[in-house]
């Protein structure tokens, strides 16, 4: 690993970022925010772009939350400041046009947990641990954990995570829908190759409006949402994409997007 507090590597089309605090179990500071920030900047404007996965350096920690160090003597207003950077920081990462996928190596706590909640889904190692724990510290979670947790696993399950601060394991992570798969850490590297193999296998555009369909539609009443999916859905016949899918199948090879 080099200095760089986000660690960026690639292979056909899929970023890979890497947390890079090992010694502070990856929490984020202002200045890794700021990388992070920066980073996600430069990959909005890839056209070459068909996936993110984001995950934390070492074994033992995906984020352990933001960086208590530099907290603890903020004035309101610099709590204001740190909360805004890092909530645009993450809406910049949710709003990426590609799937943003977390692979939660271990502690996923304040706001690590609200990183997860701001990808697209998360794949956990079986050692990984997820919580809420901000109340203990006497604040609230202010990096959007309590809007997306709830939206992600429902408001009395936010509501009980996040006023008794409790931990739980990777299998409650994904009992209550807070994460999609869980796998033995040992494997996790597997997975993100197989994960980097099926993302970048799919049809690009298809995939981008497929995420721009959920995403969007959530926030609009059902009809609204259907009548978005038929534009993109019929948008998808205006490139060469899906003509090379279909033509793909009917002669029976793999389609070369
Ligand atoms: N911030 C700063 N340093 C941290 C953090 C953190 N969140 N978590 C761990 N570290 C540091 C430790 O201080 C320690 O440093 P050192 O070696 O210099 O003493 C090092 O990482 C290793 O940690 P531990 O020795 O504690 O490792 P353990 O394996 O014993 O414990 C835990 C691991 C359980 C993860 C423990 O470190 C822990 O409880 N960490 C804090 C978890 C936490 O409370 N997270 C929530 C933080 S608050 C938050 O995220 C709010 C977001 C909204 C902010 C609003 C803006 C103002």
């Amino acid at each position: 690993m080099s200095d760089k507090l986000i660690e960026t590597r690639g292979s056909a089309g899929v970023m890979r970022l890497t947390l890079n605090r090992p010694k502070a179990l990856n929490a984020l500071n202002t200045g890794l925010l700021v990388e992070l920030d920066a980073v996600l900047a430069e990959l909005e404007g890839r056209s070459d772009l068909r996936a993110v996965l984001i995950t934390g350096a070492g074994e033992k920690s995906f984020v352990a939350g933001a960086d208590i160090a530099e907290m603890r003597d903020k004035t309101p207003e610099q709590a204001r400041q740190f909360a805004s950077q890092a909530l645009a920081t993450f809406k910049r990462l949710e709003r990426l046009p590609v799937p943003v996928v977390a692979l939660v190596n271990g502690f996923c706590l304040g706001g690590g947990c609200e990183l997860a909640l701001a990808c697209d889904w998360a794949v956990a190692s079986d050692n990984a641990v997820f919580g809420q724990p901000e109340v203990g510290l006497g604040v609230i979670p202010g990096f959007g954990g309590t809007q997306r947790l709830p939206r992600r696993v429902g408001p009395a399950m936010a509501l009980d995570l996040i006023t008794t601060g409790r931990k739980i394991d990777a299998n409650e992570a994904l009992r209550i829908g807070l994460v999609n798969r869980v796998v033995p850490q040992n494997e996790l590297e597997s997975v993100a190759e197989e994960l980097t193999q099926q993302l970048a296998g799919n049809g690009p555009n298809a995939v981008r409006a497929a995420k721009q369909a959920i995403h969007y539609g959530q926030n609009q009443d059902l009809d609204s949402a259907l009548a978005l999916e038929t534009s993109l859905f019929a948008l998808g016949f205006a490139g060469d994409e899906q003509c090379e899918g279909m033509s793909a199948f009917l002669e029976k090879r793999k389609a070369n997007f």
